[in-house]
């Protein structure tokens, strides 16, 4: 039998006598040295040593730049498909299996923001209470939107970003423009008998004008969806249907992006629903036709140079994702909008700053 010559075998012993983070990239390998030497649990996939991402459970908010948040809710889901409630804990699993810097762009969050895992939402009083919920998060995220803290939600049905949206309009600023993937315009009235739900939410967003629909840009409608987008059409949103985008390319939309959303302030909220049912079963209404990972995952690439102040992907529901690979391909979603909140964030800070993991631990 044929064998490798002894030097090369020794050649090739001695390289792969490294230490666990003696990695030849040198981003990566900074990185994870110092976080490693802070304490960080860069293995282990045991939560209470690990937030999201690796990032360090906090609860104080000083000199925090973005927040992760999971918001466990299906509440206000009307269909026989619950489960956006496990979205938050089940997206937490896979990101420990995420790199914490970006392969590609070798940007790290971690290196030019200070990040924390707020945990989630707590519904303990009025859990059975959509209204109160929604209050609860909406005071929650006030306290967020208080110190400028940009948040990165992992819903839970898309009902919850009403409140997101609500949290981060403030009196005497613009309204926020909007770039919404989603299968569906989520601008319907009434649906259902409820003034807010996930079918309704950017439709009474701009009637309390939290929004500018004139500033929002909606990708990705199909299917059910498209007849009840007169309120978007009306108002003078930007309607993408999927054909569109899968007409004219993922680089023609993102300059309608740009066109749309302007130079002000702007909230990206991605529905699961956005992506293809066959990539995404996982979603509490799964639509044929849609986008690919790789589609969704070039919009928020290309999104890096507007200034973002907050994101969500919402309506992941883990009971309808038996191999879990709809929350494998969310997380890997999550992680490339971090990069993107992390860079608009360094540009509002104009320096970067460190995620620590060492020191303070409430
Ligand atoms: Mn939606």
């Amino acid at each position: 039998m044929a064998r490798l010559s002894q030097t090369r075998l020794t050649r090739y012993r001695e390289l792969a006598d490294k230490g666990l983070w003696d990695i030849n990239d040198k981003d990566f390998r900074s990185f994870y040295t110092r976080a490693a030497a802070e304490g960080a649990e860069l293995v282990s996939n045991n939560f209470s040593a690990a937030g999201m991402f690796r990032a360090p459970h906090r609860k104080t908010l000083e000199g925090v730049d973005i927040a992760l948040v999971g918001i466990p809710l299906d509440l206000g889901v009307p269909n026989p498909r619950p489960g956006t409630r496990l979205g938050p804990k089940e997206l937490r699993y896979w990101s420990l299996d995420r790199n914490l810097v970006h392969y590609k762009t070798k940007v790290c969050p971690f290196d030019i923001c200070n990040i924390i895992d707020w945990g989630d939402v707590e519904f303990t009083d009025d859990a059975y209470n959509l209204a109160a919920c929604l209050e609860q998060i909406h005071a929650d995220y006030e306290s967020f939107a208080d110190r400028d803290i940009a948040t990165l939600t992992i819903g839970g049905e898309h009902t919850c970003t009403y409140s997101v949206l609500r949290a981060l309009s403030r009196e005497g600023e613009e309204p926020l423009a909007v770039i919404h993937l989603d299968a569906h315009g989520d601008t319907s009235t009434n649906f259902g008998g409820t003034r807010i739900s996930d079918a309704t939410l950017f439709q009474v967003a701009t009637c309390e004008g939290y929004i500018d629909p004139e500033k929002t840009i909606q990708i990705g409608l199909r299917g059910r969806g498209v007849p009840r987008c007169d309120f978007s059409r009306d108002s003078g949103m930007r309607i993408v249907y999927v054909d569109e985008l899968q007409e004219s390319g993922v680089a023609a939309i993102i300059e309608e992006i740009y066109r749309t959303i302007g130079s002000g302030r702007c909230y990206l909220s991605i529905d699961t629903d956005v992506l293809d049912c066959a990539v995404m079963p996982g979603t509490t209404l799964p639509e044929p036709f849609g986008l690919s990972g790789v589609e969704v995952r070039d919009i928020i690439r290309g999104a890096a140079d507007l200034d973002v102040v907050g994101a969500d992907l919402m309506e992941l529901s883990p009971p309808w994702d038996p191999t879990g690979m709809s929350s494998c391909l969310a997380s890997g979603l999550a992680f490339e909008l971090l990069c993107l909140l992390a860079e608009a964030k360094l540009r509002r800070n104009g320096t970067p700053k460190l995620t620590h993991w060492s020191g303070d631990s409430s």
